[in-house]
């Protein structure tokens, strides 16, 4: 009885830090202790972050920087700043990922999600994101926006070991 309990909590909790839609952006109310590991690394808190790169993003369809090297292990502030008069988004993963997810986006243009490796900013705002790159490799991140990722709209990671 009490373990079901416990599982349930867990399970609302994960939901409500993890799941799609309910947060504004990634780094509130994530219980980054229990942040699940992904290919491409983990969700950290931003505030233990030694290094903030800035990312704007434009109407252009792109990223500046376009590519920014890391160490592994290290945890990055992200701070994307949309630029421009329409929708942005900064999504981070390995390229498949990425690739997969901009096909779903085509196909459910109105989908609404929030996870912790991804900040939906509106014009003139920005947004903040954690992450800790604990996988030596080449990542990305990209603009999921039905056309966006298409136009070009991606950037690389690489994370030297
Ligand atoms: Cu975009």
């Amino acid at each position: 009885m009490k373990i079901w309990l416990v599982a349930a909590v867990l399970a609302a909790s994960a939901g409500s830090a993890f799941g799609h839609g309910e947060k504004p952006h990634a780094s509130k109310g994530v219980d980054y202790s229990k942040a699940e590991q992904t290919p491409f690394g983990r969700a950290a808190d931003p505030k233990n972050a030694k290094r903030t790169v800035r990312v704007d993003m434009t109407d252009q369809m792109r990223f500046h920087p376009a590519a920014i090297t890391v160490k592994r292990g290290e945890v990055v502030r992200f701070v994307p700043v949309n630029k421009g008069q329409v929708m942005h988004e900064m999504v981070l993963g390995t390229m498949d990922e990425l690739k997969k997810h901009a096909e779903l986006m085509k196909k459910h243009p109105g989908m609404e999600h929030d996870e912790p490796h991804m900040a939906h900013v509106a014009p003139g705002k920005q947004g903040e994101m954690g992450w800790q790159f604990t996988k030596a490799g080449e990542f990305f991140y990209g603009c999921l926006i039905p056309g966006h990722f298409e136009a070009g709209m991606i950037g690389k990671v690489t994370v030297n070991p």
